[in-house]
């Protein structure tokens, strides 16, 4: 066992330095100000789409002019606090690189490719003719649409009204499709976003591989600082020192990939003592007996060998999460596409859950509820003729939403399905890992790439057509109506006119949907309308949500469930199933086995990555008021590898692949607090887009690096973590 002998109850004040309730520093010229002057305030109530939160807060501005965003105090979701990204949010507003007018892509006499910049009308006609003869020659269903981001639920209604039933984001297959998956085939449903953790009720937390804290999803920081203010038991498992790491009273720095074996060492001790929930599991599980024999070959003392944490470790881990239970959350984890057999760990994960009768009580995972908003009355959608399992026909059988990954293959080609894309709110190339070669075939195939985007981020270097959209601050989008604790709806809408020849998400599909003659799917002038309509028919309006921003409404049903109760599982048993008959009869393990990860070639390290607070992904970089808190990532690098190697603090080295790929240059970190096997770097950095001046060419990327990807048979998700780099030093 490691104790870190720190103070727990620090985790708060360093969180809160980590990122909580920070302010921005400010520059002169285009920033908000500090203060306000003498000049008119006004407040304009938005939800934050600097990360996929959905903080709800208040813009302000004096005369018109960007002052400061700041929490929305009745918001439950976030408690009234942004985090320093969602407080930078007017960086991205001013973000002087922003794409400014439609582009249409040209070949110029010389043979040289450039952008155009054309009128709104010639874009969108161009979409629409280029779609409609795709449409007549092929159907409807061979547009793709790639999405993330809340603003996609434009694009999605226009794909559905069209009749296509592709569409795929890469919060599936590259970041929380397995544990979702993982979580459906044993209780029947997923976990959700945000995760119902009733982390601020547990009494131990289990956090594998998930850094809350550097993973700042406001609210999970909040409630897990709460549960460390009560003095529950935190115990991480990260091959890494995490900020969690740092507050937890057990770190086991595992033996990166080895994860599932002490996932079933545990449910191994806590059959064998005896101290598994015995009443939950004979009254809500199928499957026991069979799971009890698969653990018996896991003892704490093979699993030792497998994962380097100490048997005694392992029973003393496991003995603290029984003596908590039910108030024991052994947390789902969110980015979870990792080796390519996650969905079987995020399964055996959610066993440990059930072991410990944590689904449905207070500490473990709640039941959520959202408000019971009607939909705007519209006509039904076409059936379309294909869907995004013509991606991947048979493989993933277990893939319930769209695969990005196999949609890029299933682009590629004469014959390919796919014609064209509607590509909003990702940036591909850094996004999917190990694509970039398919990713610029699948373009070269393509009849049509469309790109809605606000910066000229790498993707919009593939498009035919680059869209401009306003950022949030400028526009409406749907209520955030999310499945939590407590429901709520709230608002986003325009807290300025959009910038430049930018434009809303919600009149790009309109316009497009126009001109493919779907105007019946599209009756509104103005979007407020819809979301006026529907706040009317919950006893709310438009007028009042723009005062108050966001509405708290009672729950109508129980939270947890109550002693003894009768529940229906919605899995084909009806039971949590800790044998699946659904993956046997695909021919998959019914009970999760492990299976050694590969080892890294002499002289190469694991290349371990994740977030860093003050940044999302790849998508804040260049907003210059976060820019100044992080203006490139690091290399994380053990003192003993330093030293081997030559490596100062502070020095630019750059990694390559055991392909040769070499990664731009990045700074070493030296800290114990990377194991030696491993090097660690912030994934977002290392831009190639010229065109995003601030933080072009700054930091190095991962995604880059990762050529060794491991898809996951069941669901298709492209396991990041089995990839190796070597360091060679900088010269220049
Ligand atoms: N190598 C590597 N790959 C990863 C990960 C990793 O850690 N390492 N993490 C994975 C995970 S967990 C996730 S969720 C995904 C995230 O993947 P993405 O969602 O693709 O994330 P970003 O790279 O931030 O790209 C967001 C894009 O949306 C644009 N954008 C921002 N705001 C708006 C807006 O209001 N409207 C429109 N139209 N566009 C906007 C940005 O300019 C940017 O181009 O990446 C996954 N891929
Ligand atoms: N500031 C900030 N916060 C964010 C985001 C952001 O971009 N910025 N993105 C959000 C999104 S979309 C997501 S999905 C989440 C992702 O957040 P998490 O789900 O927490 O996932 P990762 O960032 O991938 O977590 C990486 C952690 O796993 C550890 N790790 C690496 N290999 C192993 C291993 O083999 N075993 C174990 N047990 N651990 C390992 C790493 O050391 C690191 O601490 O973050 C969310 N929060
Ligand atoms: S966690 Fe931060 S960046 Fe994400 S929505 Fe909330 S305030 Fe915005
Ligand atoms: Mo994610």
């Amino acid at each position: 066992m490691l104790s870190t002998g720190l103070n727990r109850r620090e985790f708060i004040k360093i969180s809160a330095l980590l990122g909580l309730g920070g302010s921005v520093p400010m520059l002169g010229g285009c920033t908000p100000r500090p203060l306000p002057g003498e000049g008119e305030v006004s407040r304009v109530p938005t939800f934050c789409d600097m990360c996929f939160w959905k903080c709800a807060g208040f813009a302000h501005t004096e005369d018109g002019q960007p002052w400061k965003i700041i929490g929305n105090d009745v918001d439950l979701h976030s408690e009234g606090r942004l985090c320093t990204r969602g407080t930078a949010g007017m960086g991205s507003y001013q973000d002087p690189d922003r794409l400014k007018r439609p582009l249409l892509r040209e070949t110029g006499a010389d043979g040289v490719q450039t952008f155009r910049e054309v009128s709104w009308d010639e874009a969108l006609n161009f979409i629409a003719d280029r779609l409609k003869s795709i449409a007549q020659r092929h159907g409807a269903d061979r547009t793709a649409l790639l999405n993330h981001g809340y603003g996609a639920a434009h694009f999605q209604h226009l794909m559905k009204a069209y009749g296509s039933g592709s569409i795929a984001e890469p919060a599936f297959a590259q970041c929380r499709g397995p544990r979702d998956v993982g979580f459906e085939l044993t209780f029947g449903e997923s976990v959700g976003s945000p995760e119902r953790t009733d982390m601020e009720h547990s009494r131990c937390i289990v956090l594998i591989g998930s850094h809350i804290g550097e993973n700042l999803h406001n609210g999970q920081v909040q409630t897990l600082a709460e549960a460390m203010r009560r003095d529950a038991t935190l115990i991480t498992v990260d091959p890494r020192f995490s900020v969690p790491a740092g507050k937890s009273k057990y770190w086991l720095p595992i033996k990166p990939g080895t994860d599932i074996a002490l996932l079933l060492a545990w449910m191994h001790v806590l059959i064998d003592e005896d101290l598994y929930d015995r009443d939950y599991i004979n009254r809500y599980a199928t499957g026991f007996e069979q799971l009890k024999q698969h653990v018996a070959r896991y003892s704490p003392e093979w699993v030792y060998l497998e994962t380097g944490i100490d048997p005694d470790t392992i029973r003393k881990t496991a003995r603290e999460m029984a003596a908590a239970a039910p108030a024991t959350l052994i947390h789902p984890g969110r980015h979870t596409a990792w080796y390519g057999d996650d969905t079987q760990r995020s399964r055996a994960i959610a066993m440990l859950n059930a072991l410990l009768g944590s689904w449905g009580r207070q500490g473990g995972l709640y039941m959520k509820e959202s408000v019971s908003l009607p939909k705007y009355p519209l006509p039904a959608y076409p059936a379309p003729k294909s869907d995004f399992r013509a991606a991947h026909g048979n493989r993933f059988p277990f893939a319930n939403a769209g695969v990005t990954n196999a949609i890029v293959e299933a682009s590629i080609g004469a014959d390919a399905h796919y014609k064209a894309w509607l590509v909003y709110g990702t940036n591909l190339p850094m996004t999917i890992p190990g694509i970039r070669p398919q990713l610029q075939a699948a373009i070269d195939s393509l009849e049509l790439v469309v790109v809605v985007d606000t910066m000229p981020s790498e993707i919009t270097g593939y498009a035919d057509v680059v869209l401009p959209e306003c950022t949030y601050l400028e526009r409406y989008d749907d209520l955030r109506n999310s499945g939590e604790r407590h429901p709520s709806l709230a608002l986003r809408m325009p807290v300025f006119e959009p910038s430049y020849d930018s434009k809303p998400g919600w009149w790009m599909a309109k316009q497009l949907g126009l001109r493919l003659g779907l105007e019946k799917y599209f009756p509104w002038e103005d979007y407020a309308e819809v979301i006026d309509w529907q706040l009317k028919q919950v006893g709310s309006s438009l007028d009042e949500m723009k005062k108050i921003g966001v509405k708290n409404f009672p729950r109508t049903r129980p939270k947890y469930f109550a002693p003894k109760q009768e529940v229906s599982f919605p899995t084909p048993s009806g039971k949590i199933e800790l044998y699946s008959q659904q993956l046997a009869d695909k021919g998959f393990d019914p009970i999760p086995e492990y299976t050694r990860p590969e080892q890294p070639p002499q002289g190469f390290y694991h290349l371990n990555y994740g977030r860093m607070p003050a940044h999302t992904f790849g998508k804040t970089t260049n907003n210059h008021l976060l820019f100044q808190l992080a203006p490139e990532n690091t290399l994380w690098v053990n003192p003993l590898v330093a030293s081997e190697r030559g490596l100062e603090n502070g020095e630019y080295v750059r990694l390559s692949n055991p392909e040769g790929i070499v990664s731009n240059k990045i700074r070493v970190r030296v800290t114990e607090r990377i194991r030696p096997d491993s090097v660690f770097m912030a994934h977002g950095f290392g831009h190639r887009s010229r065109r995003l001046r601030l933080t072009h060419d700054l930091g190095a990327d991962d995604s880059e690096l990762m050529t060794n990807v491991k898809i996951d048979p069941l669901m298709g998700g492209t396991g990041m973590r089995g990839n190796f780099v070597t360091i060679i030093k900088e010269t220049v």
